[in-house]
C-alpha cells in the first residue's frame, strides 16, 4: 500500500467539517488511518485560485495572459484592450460550451443507439416505451396514427439528429416551448439550431479579437445552453426513456451500506446508461452468479454512483452507493470489488485510492481513459462482451480480496422515479392525468410554487449540508421541491424522499402530499433528467392560471454545491427559458461589473429568468422564495 508522507503543512481537517454524511466521514477517517487522501484533503490543502475564481484573467492569447485586478476591475484592460466585461464573458461561455457539449455528446451517444437499434445492426437493446415514443413523436409534430413502431422511430430519428446537425432553423424541441417564452427567444435571437454549430460558433466568437460586446457573448451563451437543456439533454432523456423505460415510483436504498461484505461488489459510476443496462444483465447470467458463489460469495451485487446511478435508480430501482463526493471514500471501504466507469465526473484521483485497495478500476469508453486505469471497451454493438468481462474480473477480485473490509452501514430508502409523465399521472389520478390540481394547488396557495434543487456536491462546501438544509427550508415554506442528480441523493441520504417526510413540510404542502401519498421531494433522475423540469414547466403554462410563459411561474432553481461546467450549462438554460437560478459555492465574476449586472439583473427585464448566488442556505431559500413571492404577486395570487 501507498503510504502518502504527510508534510508539516498538510492540515488535518475535522471530518465533521467535510462533509454531513456519516457514511463519506467513517471512510475519510479510515482513508486517513490507511495512508489516502481524497479530493476533500486536497481541496483543504489548495486555496482556489482567486483570479480564476473571480474569471478575472484571460489565456486566450500569447500577448497574455493578461490578469486584471478585481478590486480594481475597470482600472486596466488586457494587451489586446479586452475589458473584464469582454473576459469574464468569453470564459463564461466557454464553460457553457463545454458543459452543453458534454450533455450533447451523452444525448448524441443515446441517439447513435438509437438508430442502430430501430435499423436493426443493435439487438441487444430494443424500443422499451412505444407509449413513449408516440408521445415524444407528436409532440414534434410526427403523425403516429396507424403507422408501426419502427416508422415512427424512423421519422423519430431522422427529427432529432438536427438537434446536432442543423445548420439553420430551430431544433425539433422548441415546438415544445411554451408560444411566450419561445417568441421571447425569437425576439432575442437565441432559438438555438443544431448543438454542434451553436458550440462552434461560441468557441468561434470567444477567439481572441472576435466578439467583444458581453451582452452579444451572452446571447450565444443563451442559444447554446437552450441547445443543450431543450436539445441534448432533452434527447438524452426521451430516448433512455424509450429505449430503457420511462421510471415511475420505485423504493430504493441509498448509501454506502447498500454494499455488501459477503458479495461481489460492482459499481458502475459515469453518466450513459447504456452500460449500465448491459451490467445488468451480466450480473443476471445464471453462469456468473454460480461463478460468484463458486468463489465464495453469496451473490453479485451491483449499486451505482453519481448520474449513473440516479439513471437505473429511477428506472430499475438499483441500489445507490452515493454522489460525486463519496465516490473515493467508496473504494475506501476495501468492500468494491471493481468500479467501472464512462464519461464525466470521475476524478482522476479514483485511481490511486482505487491501487490502494487493489479494486480494478475500469474505463469503459473511448472518450475517457484514464493513466493508471485499465480500459475494457463498451461497444453498443456487442455490450456483453465488455460487461461479462468485467462482472469476471470483479469475481476474481473478491476471491483474491486483501484489503480490510469495512462497510458503514447506512442504508437509506427513499421513494425516487417522478418522471413528468408521473407526475401528470399521480395528480390527475389517471393515465390521463394533468398537471391541473398542482397548478390549483399552486393558485389557491397551499403550494406557494415549485423550485428544482439540483446539481453536484463540491468539497469547496461541507458535503450534502447545503442541499438538505435549503430543501429543509424550502419545504417548510410550502414549496414543492423537485431533484435530479447528486443533490437528490444527497436528500435521500437525509430521509426526505419518502412521503413520512411530509411531516417536515408546512401545512400546505403537508396536505397536498399526504393526500396524493408523494414525497415533498421528488427525484427526477440524472443531470440530462433537468429536462425534465423544463416540460414539467411547460405543462405548468398551457395548463393555465399561471401566466403565459415560464418566466411567469412562481418557480426557481438551484445548484447549491456545483462543480462542474455542465452545472454552468444548465444554470444558464434555466436562465434562458425564464427561471431565476441560484448558485452555491462561488460564482465566476467581479461582482458590480456591468456583466454581473446583465446576468444577475437586465435579463430579467429582458423576458428571460436571471442569475443568483448565495453561499448560505438560509439566504439561498430566502432568494428563492422571496422570487417565488413575487411571481405569485404578479400573478395577483396573493392579494
Ligand atoms: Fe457530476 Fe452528474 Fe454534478 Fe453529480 S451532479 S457531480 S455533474 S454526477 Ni449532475
Ligand atoms: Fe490578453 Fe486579450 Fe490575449 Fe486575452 S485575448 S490573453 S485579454 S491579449
Amino acid at each position: 500500500m501507498d503510504i502518502k508522507k504527510k508534510s508539516d503543512k498538510d492540515k488535518e481537517i475535522p471530518v465533521q467539517d467535510f462533509t454531513t454524511c456519516d457514511a463519506t466521514q467513517q471512510m475519510i477517517t479510515k482513508g486517513r488511518l490507511d495512508g489516502v487522501d481524497t479530493a476533500f484533503d486536497r481541496a483543504a490543502n489548495m486555496k482556489a485560485c482567486p483570479i480564476g475564481a473571480d474569471s478575472a484573467c484571460c489565456k486566450h492569447c500569447f500577448m497574455g495572459p493578461c490578469r486584471l485586478n478585481a478590486k480594481d476591475p475597470y482600472g486596466k484592460v488586457g494587451v489586446c484592450g479586452a475589458t473584464i466585461d469582454t473576459i469574464m464573458a468569453r470564459n463564461f461561455a466557454r464553460m457553457v460550451a463545454s458543459g452543453a457539449a458534454a450533455h450533447t455528446d451523452h444525448g448524441m451517444s443515446m441517439l447513435d443507439l438509437f438508430r442502430e437499434v430501430v435499423n436493426g445492426k443493435i439487438k441487444d437493446y430494443s424500443i422499451k416505451d412505444t407509449q413513449k415514443l408516440e408521445a415524444v413523436a407528436q409532440s414534434i409534430g410526427i403523425e403516429t396514427e396507424g403507422r408501426s413502431a419502427k416508422e415512427i422511430a424512423v421519422e423519430l430519428y431522422e427529427a432529432l439528429e438536427s438537434t446536432y446537425t442543423a445548420v439553420e432553423g430551430e431544433i425539433p424541441f422548441a415546438k415544445r416551448v411554451p408560444p411566450k417564452t419561445l417568441e421571447t427567444w425569437r425576439k432575442h435571437g437565441v432559438v438555438p439550431r443544431g448543438a454542434m454549430r451553436e458550440i462552434m460558433e461560441i468557441m468561434h466568437r470567444t477567439h481572441m479579437g472576435v466578439d467583444q460586446d458581453y451582452t452579444n457573448i451572452t446571447k450565444q451563451c443563451s442559444r447554446t445552453a437552450l441547445a443543450d437543456g431543450w436539445g441534448g439533454s432533452m434527447v438524452a432523456t426521451e430516448i433512455s426513456d424509450i429505449l430503457f423505460g420511462t421510471p415511475s415510483p420505485v423504493s430504493i436504498e441509498v448509501n454506502m451500506g447498500v454494499l455488501k461484505e459477503d458479495q461481489v461488489n460492482i459499481i458502475i459510476h459515469g453518466h450513459e446508461p447504456n452500460l449500465f443496462e448491459s451490467m445488468i444483465e451480466s450480473v443476471n447470467e445464471p453462469t456468473f452468479i454460480e461463478a460468484a458463489k463458486a468463489a465464495g460469495a453469496k451473490g453479485i451485487n451491483l449499486a451505482g454512483m453519481c448520474c449513473s446511478g440516479a439513471e437505473v435508480l429511477v428506472r430499475h430501482g438499483i441500489p445507490h452507493a452515493g454522489n460525486f463526493m463519496s465516490t473515493e471514500a467508496v473504494l475506501i471501504t476495501g468492500a468494491v470489488d471493481i468500479m467501472a466507469v464512462d464519461v464525466q465526473c470521475i476524478k482522476q484521483g479514483l485511481v490511486k485510492v482505487a491501487e490502494c485497495y487493489g479494486t480494478p478500476l475500469i474505463t469503459t469508453n473511448p472518450r475517457c481513459r484514464i493513466e493508471g486505469a485499465t480500459h475494457i471497451e463498451f461497444n453498443d454493438h456487442e455490450p456483453k462482451k465488455s460487461t461479462d468481462e468485467i462482472v469476471i474480473k470483479a469475481i476474481s477480485r473478491f476471491k483474491n480480496r486483501k484489503a480490510k473490509v469495512q462497510i458503514p452501514q447506512n442504508v437509506n430508502i427513499g421513494v425516487h422515479g417522478f418522471s413528468h409523465e408521473y407526475i401528470n399521472y399521480m395528480l390527475g389520478g389517471s393515465f390521463r392525468g394533468s398537471y391541473r390540481p398542482l397548478n390549483d394547488n399552486i393558485i389557491n396557495g397551499r403550494i406557494r410554487g415549485v423550485a428544482g434543487v439540483v446539481g453536484c456536491t463540491n468539497p469547496r462546501v461541507k458535503q450534502d449540508h447545503v442541499h438538505i438544509e435549503l430543501v429543509k427550508e424550502l419545504i417548510k415554506n410550502d414549496v414543492l421541491v423537485l431533484q435530479t442528480g447528486c443533490s437528490q441523493i444527497a436528500l435521500a441520504k437525509a430521509g426526505l424522499t419518502t412521503p413520512e417526510a411530509a411531516h417536515l413540510a408546512g401545512p400546505g404542502l403537508r396536505e397536498v402530499c399526504e393526500t396524493v401519498g408523494m414525497p415533498p421531494v421528488l427525484g427526477l433522475g440524472s443531470c440530462v433528467d433537468n429536462s425534465r423540469i423544463l416540460i414539467a414547466a411547460s405543462e405548468m403554462v398551457r395548463i393555465g392560471g399561471l401566466g403565459d410563459s415560464i418566466a411567469d411561474l412562481p418557480v426557481a432553481g438551484c445548484a447549491p454545491e456545483y462543480m462542474s461546467e455542465k452545472a454552468i450549462s444548465i444554470g444558464h438554460y434555466f436562465v434562458a427559458s425564464g427561471v431565476y437560478t441560484v448558485f452555491g459555492v462561488t460564482f465566476p465574476i467581479v461582482q458590480g461589473t456591468r456583466f454581473h449586472k446583465h446576468l444577475f439583473e437586465e435579463l430579467e427585464t429582458m423576458g428571460f429568468g436571471k442569475w443568483g448566488f448565495a453561499i448560505e442556505p438560509q439566504e439561498i431559500a430566502r432568494l428563492m422564495i422571496n422570487h417565488i413571492d413575487k411571481k405569485r404577486q404578479a400573478l395577483g395570487l396573493d392579494k
